[in-house]
């Protein structure tokens, strides 16, 4: 009985300490809520059927007889669906895509794709010709495999010889800058004049820039110093030691709450916290994956 509650106030005192300093971190915008791609998961039908068409995604091509395109379930991360497309021949190119309503600025167009072969083509479109002088976007970024590449040299580089792996989704990111006049833009992404196979998944298209807003209590503990660092940056995007609203050999004010402007959204973050007693409490963000 009495190493039971010698175990149980050890626990309490752990439970105590390691709560002592909380790290909070959120974007504005939510990083979910930013967007603006519909059906971003691929997981929604159109309409009752189960096994009929994905919602608001569209195939467009010249040659529909070229492609078969579908939307399998298990084919997608994590055993979910995702939309499928195959180019029979180089004939001409085809592609999944969607219209999503933009203002101007920079945005990012985000997704994944596994590849058997062909080269891929995800980019993101739009022209407004009713003002003067029209203005337009037209952002890309290819993939693909080497498989076939004898069609299309051109956009082969050496890297990509082995290609990549059927069985892993990779990620891809295009920059959207939107310019004044540009009400809307559509998100393509398919098979650019070779055949091939590819599916994609999870695709987002959002601001590319948001505030990460950071809030840290010490819960007791005082706090020296708080440090953001960003993955492949040397020099922090953020310290309170170079921050001139906090005062210079004092505790930070507690709970700490600072937001760093216009960080990139699809940045990866360290966030440092420092106690006046030396104890280094660390977060990522986002959480890394488990
Ligand atoms: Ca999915």
């Amino acid at each position: 009985m009495r190493s039971l509650l010698t175990l149980m106030v050890a626990l309490a005192a752990f439970a105590t300490m390691a709560a002592a300093v909380q790290i909070d971190v959120t974007t504005d915008p939510p990083l979910d809520a930013a967007n603006l791609v519909r059906n971003a998961d691929m997981e929604v039908a159109a309409g009752a059927e189960a096994d009929g068409e994905p919602a608001d995604w569209a195939l467009s091509t010249a040659v529909p007889e070229n492609f078969t395109a579908d939307w399998p379930e298990g084919s997608g991360r994590n055993g979910s669906r995702a939309l499928h497309l195959i180019a029979h021949d180089k004939v001409m190119s085809g592609y999944w895509n969607q219209v999503v309503p933009v203002t101007p600025g920079d945005y990012l167009f985000r997704g994944f794709y596994r590849t058997v072969s062909g080269r891929l083509l995800l980019y993101a479109h739009g022209r407004n010709t009713e003002i003067e002088p029209p203005v337009g976007v037209d952002a890309r970024a290819y993939h693909g495999s080497s498989v076939a590449s004898f069609l299309v040299p051109v956009f082969i580089p050496l890297e990509a010889l082995t290609g990549p792996d059927p069985d892993t989704y990779y990620p891809f990111a295009v920059k959207v800058t939107v310019p004044e006049g540009l009400e809307q833009v559509t998100l393509s992404m398919g098979l650019y004049f070779t055949p091939g196979e590819v599916w994609f998944d999870d695709v987002s298209f959002g601001p590319a820039q948001v505030d990460l807003k950071l809030r840290v209590s010490g819960d007791g503990e005082q706090l020296e110093k708080v440090t953001v660092f960003q993955d492949e940056v040397e020099a922090p995007v953020y310290s309170s030691t170079d921050d001139p609203t906090c005062p210079a050999g004092r505790p930070l004010p507690e709970p700490f709450e600072v937001t760093v402007p216009d960080v990139p959204a699809d940045g990866s973050y360290l966030i440092v916290a420092k106690t006046v007693g030396g104890e280094l409490h660390r977060v990522h963000f986002p959480e890394e994956a488990q």
